[in-house]
C-alpha cells in the first residue's frame, strides 16, 4: 500500500476506510490532498476491496472546508478552472465512474466543493449535528455547469436554489428530508452504522454491484445540452471571472471581512 501524506487508509475485513489527514487546511480540498485520495482509491480497487468509506477523524467539527480558495483560479482567467481538468472534478468523475460503492461518512460541517464531492458519493450517512454549506455566492465563484447539475440532479431544483443563492448552511435533518443524507443519526452511532452498511454491501454480488452502479451514473447523465447553449453559458462564467466582484470575493476572505458586491 502507498504511503500517503494527506490521507489514512485502514482495512477492516473488506471495507476500505480514506481518513482525511489534512486538518491544517480544515481538509480544504487542495490539489495535494485529492491527489492523495485519487491515489488511495486507486490502490483500493482490488477485488479484496468492497467498498470505500470517506471519512474526517473522529471528533472532527470540520469535515471540509471546500475548494481551496487561495487554489481558486485568479481573476481575468478562463472559466476552465473548475472546469474539466480541475482536480476536484477529476475526483468527483473517479468516485462516480469507481467500480465499488463509495460511502461519504460526515462529521462536522461540510462546505462548497465538499458538498458536491459527498454527493458524487453513493451512500451519504451523517451525524445528526452536521450541517451542509454550497457558498460560491459568498465568492463571487461562477460554479460550472457539471457541479450544478449534479446538485439539481439530487436534492432537487428549489432547495438547491435557495441552498446556494442564501449561502446558508442546511442542517442534518433538513439534508436528509430533501435526499442528500441517506442517513442522519448521533455522533456515537455513526461509525456502527456506516460500518453496518458497508459491511452488507461486501456480501453482495461485486459485479452486479459494480454494472447497476455504472447503469444508474449513465442514465442520470444523460442530459442533452446543445453545444451552443453550452459555449453560451461559458461565456457567462468568464465574465463573472473578470469580474470585480469575483475579486473582492477572493479578496474579502482572505483579508477577513464581509465582502462588499456591486454587481460588476
Ligand atoms: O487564517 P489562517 O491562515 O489560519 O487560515 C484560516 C482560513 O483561511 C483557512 N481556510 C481555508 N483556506 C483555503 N480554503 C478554504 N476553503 C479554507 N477554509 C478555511 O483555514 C484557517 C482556519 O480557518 P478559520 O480560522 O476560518 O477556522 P474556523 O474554525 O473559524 O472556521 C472554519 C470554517 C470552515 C467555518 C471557515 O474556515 C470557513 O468558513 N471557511 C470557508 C468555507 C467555504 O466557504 N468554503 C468554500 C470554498 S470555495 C468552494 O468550495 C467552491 C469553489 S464554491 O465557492 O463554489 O462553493
Amino acid at each position: 500500500m502507498n504511503h500517503y501524506e494527506f490521507v489514512k487508509v485502514e482495512l477492516k475485513d473488506r471495507v476500505a476506510i480514506i481518513e482525511f489527514n489534512y486538518i491544517k487546511k480544515l481538509n480544504a480540498l487542495s490539489e495535494c490532498f485529492i491527489q492523495d485520495i485519487l491515489k488511495a482509491l486507486a490502490d483500493l480497487n482490488v477485488p479484496e476491496v468492497r467498498c470505500v468509506i470517506l471519512r474526517a477523524p473522529k471528533g472532527s467539527k470540520v469535515f471540509s472546508s471546500g475548494h481551496d480558495i487561495s487554489e481558486l483560479p485568479k481573476a481575468k482567467r478562463d472559466p476552465l478552472p473548475l472546469s474539466y481538468q480541475d482536480p476536484l472534478r477529476i475526483l468527483t468523475r473517479t468516485i462516480q465512474r469507481y467500480p465499488k460503492p463509495v460511502i461519504s461518512m460526515i462529521e462536522g460541517s461540510v462546505w462548497g466543493g465538499a458538498f458536491e464531492l459527498i454527493m458524487s458519493t453513493d451512500i451519504v450517512i451523517s451525524s445528526d449535528k452536521s450541517t451542509f454549506a454550497m457558498t460560491p455566492v459568498n465568492l463571487g465563484v461562477p460554479y460550472n455547469v457539471v457541479g450544478i447539475h449534479n446538485l439539481i440532479r439530487d436534492a432537487g431544483l428549489h432547495v438547491m436554489k435557495e441552498v446556494i443563492f442564501t449561502a446558508t448552511p442546511i442542517t442534518a435533518e433538513q439534508a436528509l428530508k430533501i435526499g442528500i443524507l441517506n442517513h442522519s443519526v448521533p455522533d456515537d452511532e455513526l461509525e456502527a452504522k456506516t460500518l453496518a452498511i458497508a459491511r452488507l454491501i461486501c456480501e453482495k454480488a461485486p459485479l452486479a454491484i459494480e454494472v447497476i452502479k455504472e447503469e444508474m451514473r449513465v442514465l442520470c447523465e444523460a442530459n442533452a445540452i446543445n453545444p451552443d447553449e453550452f459555449e453560451r453559458i461559458q461565456g457567462l462564467r468568464r465574465y463573472v471571472y473578470d469580474s470585480l466582484d469575483y475579486s473582492e470575493g477572493l479578496t474579502a476572505f482572505f483579508e477577513k471581512r464581509k465582502p462588499n458586491f456591486i454587481g460588476k
